[in-house]
């Protein structure tokens, strides 16, 4: 059996499951060995009040540089959330190397949702993710950050329309393969899935319940799907279905928005 590796780079929140808290067990259980590069040390993640934080921007350079230099033949580089702007360039910068090494490149760009921006972040930082999304393989935006990447409003759409953000974002961005979750259509919400100049609409079950990390949960699982070497749909299909099911379960134990998704009550279900 051939052993995966993914770099991830991302933060580590305490409280609230998300960002690595999700990525490391979700790969685990998909038995892809995880590299994380821990990019923000959080008490909790942003949705809560006053949070303590460490940013460990600059020791990121340091870190990448002994990790790179220790490590190799990671299938994926894959980012997340990145807490300051410069971040943004550091990440990008050994992203470039990765790529030229043969690691495939995906990046989450975090930067909101529900039509809002996280607090976090400003106007330079939409710039910089757009910058460090220039050399992924694959993007994963929510709607609203598709939006913001986009610099379009965040209303209601219709599949044609969103088919069209996709193919404008990959033009803009030069990106292959764009995965937009949570696109709010009339009938309920969709996923896009722009790949070889084609794209795709897959329209979601409506599940009650949101909830944080819920985006970090999908980005790993179509993650461990590609390194797998999985088709994208079938690796987006799988992530909708683990997503799904852990909404609806969180839902049902009465999970809240900021606790995140029990993420370890389905990861049997990623197990092969
Ligand atoms: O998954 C999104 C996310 C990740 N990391 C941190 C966050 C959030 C969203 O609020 O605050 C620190």
């Amino acid at each position: 059996m051939q052993k995966h590796k993914v770099l991830a780079v991302n933060d580590l929140s305490s409280v609230g499951k998300c960002s690595l808290g999700v990525i490391i067990p979700i790969l685990s259980a998909m038995k892809i060995e995880v590299c994380p590069v821990v990019t923000t040390i959080l008490s909790a993640h942003t949705g809560f009040d006053n949070p303590y934080i460490v940013d460990l921007t600059q020791h990121l350079d340091k870190m990448f540089a002994h990790i790179l230099s220790e490590s190799s033949g990671f299938s994926f580089a894959y980012s997340g959330y990145l807490g300051s702007n410069q971040q943004m360039d550091i990440v990008k910068k050994y992203f470039v190397q990765l790529k030229q090494s043969g690691t495939k490149l995906l990046v989450d760009p975090v930067l909101g949702d529900n039509g809002k921006r996280y607090s976090a972040f400003d106007e330079n930082s939409i710039e910089k993710m757009a910058q460090l999304c220039l050399n992924a393989d694959l993007i994963t935006p929510n709607y609203t950050e598709a939006c913001l990447l986009a610099e379009i409003p965040y209303q209601e759409t219709e599949p044609k329309k969103a088919i069209r953000l996709a193919e404008k974002l990959s033009n803009m961005l030069s990106v292959p393969s764009i995965v937009i979750t949570g696109v709010p259509m009339k009938t309920g919400k969709s996923i896009i899935v722009w790949e070889d100049g084609q794209g795709i609409e897959i329209p979601c079950d409506y599940v009650k319940g949101e909830y944080c990390g819920t985006g970090d949960a999908f980005a790993s699982v179509v993650c461990g799907c590609l390194a797998k070497g999985k088709k994208l749909c079938d690796s987006v299909l799988e992530a909708h279905r683990f997503v799904r099911t852990a909404i609806y379960e969180t839902y049902r134990l009465g999970g809240s928005w900021k606790d995140g998704i029990m993420v370890e009550e389905f990861l049997n279900m990623l197990y092969e």
